[in-house]
């Protein structure tokens, strides 16, 4: 999509922290973190968000979900403790309607959030 800010991002329109890719996912740092790790995991392809993701049935929700653990592998989180989040629709927060899996960790959580 032409208009959409991980689109410009996965297309290397817009600069970002890329910290882990795949076939059909990237992984960036979030510009406002909220976290000591905070990373997008986003499908290269358009999908405004998670139900759309889902519906796709190809596989792609599956690498998504994989690709967010090996962030957390990667960024040393995973033995701590991390969140994976998908804000879905705008009454959840969500606010860029390309989904993405907020990777979450390097701090205690707390339950539930706000
Ligand atoms: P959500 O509220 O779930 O839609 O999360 C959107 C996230 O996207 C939010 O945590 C901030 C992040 N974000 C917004 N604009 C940019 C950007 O231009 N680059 C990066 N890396 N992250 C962004």
């Amino acid at each position: 999509m032409s208009d959409c800010l991980f689109c410009k991002i996965v297309a290397k329109e817009i600069p970002a922290e890329i910290v882990y890719e795949t076939g059909r996912a990237l992984a960036f740092r979030d510009t406002n973190p909220q976290a000591p790790t905070h990373v997008l995991v986003v499908p290269k392809s358009h999908y405004t968000d998670a139900a759309a993701l889902a519906a796709a049935d190809d596989g792609l929700a599956d690498e998504v979900l994989k690709t967010a653990h090996e962030v957390a592998v990667l960024d040393g989180v995973a033995e701590g403790g991390y969140r994976i989040v998908l804000n879905t629709g705008s009454g959840a927060g969500q606010t860029v309607f390309h989904v993405h899996a907020h990777v979450l960790g390097g701090r205690n959580l707390t339950w539930p959030p706000g």
